[in-house]
């Protein structure tokens, strides 16, 4: 009997870096691993902080689990709020080595890509829901330049060329430190912004003063 696959959702964190001893964007995806969002099966997977060998990873997971939705997360030390990303860009540019000693300076994350891609999830309905519930959110036109972004843009490169892949959405939310936001509200802004990633298609206009 052929069965049908239960739609997953992969929700992606990261290991620590910079000498760190945790790092929280790992701690709160694991926490939604196995939970059902909207009706989809959450898959949560841990990336090593490593240019290229955190897109091999990403690209095995894909494989193995063929989500109908990819949200990867990651820390943004200094940052005050969680950042919904909204462009990835060709570029890696390292200020701090990777954890296999790697700092790559203004390489491209695909040779000869595009030179950005947006998110292609409703990111301004996801600014909404968490506004909604006091929780501290921003819109942010950059993920940086070091793994956050080459994974960022890798997903994205994979989702819009890979036929194996139509129609799969993607994007990238950074989460501040545990100083700024306590686990159990980046756990549940995460799972907030994941289900409004799956419900909403047609995102919403920019309310008026949300950014400049
Ligand atoms: N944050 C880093 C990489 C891993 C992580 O959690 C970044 O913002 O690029």
């Amino acid at each position: 009997m052929g069965g049908v696959r239960e739609p997953t959702v992969l929700l992606t964190g990261f290991d620590p870096f910079g000498g760190a001893s945790l790092n929280p964007s790992w701690l709160a995806v694991q926490a939604l691993h196995g939970r059902l969002v909207a009706g989809r099966r959450v898959v949560a997977a841990r990336l090593p902080t490593v240019f290229d060998e955190s897109l091999t990873q990403l690209g095995a997971l894909l494989d193995a689990h063929a989500p109908e939705l990819v949200l990867c997360v990651g820390l943004a030390n200094g940052r005050r709020a969680m950042s919904i990303e909204r462009v990835a860009i060709n570029l890696n540019d390292a200020s701090l080595a990777d954890n296999q000693g790697a700092r790559p300076v203004d390489t491209p994350v695909v040779p000869h890509g595009p030179t950005a891609y947006f998110s292609s999830l409703p990111v301004k309905a996801m600014l909404l829901a968490l506004q909604k519930q006091g929780l501290p959110v921003e819109l942010s036109q950059t993920a940086g330049t070091f793994v956050c972004n080459h994974v960022f843009y890798g997903l994205m490169h994979t989702l819009a060329t890979d036929p194996a892949r139509a129609g799969v959405r993607g994007g990238f939310v950074h989460v501040p430190d545990l100083d700024v936001l306590a686990l159990p509200d980046l756990v549940g802004g995460l799972h907030l912004l994941l289900d409004t990633a799956v419900r909403v298609r047609a995102d919403l206009p920019l309310a008026a003063g949300a950014v400049c």
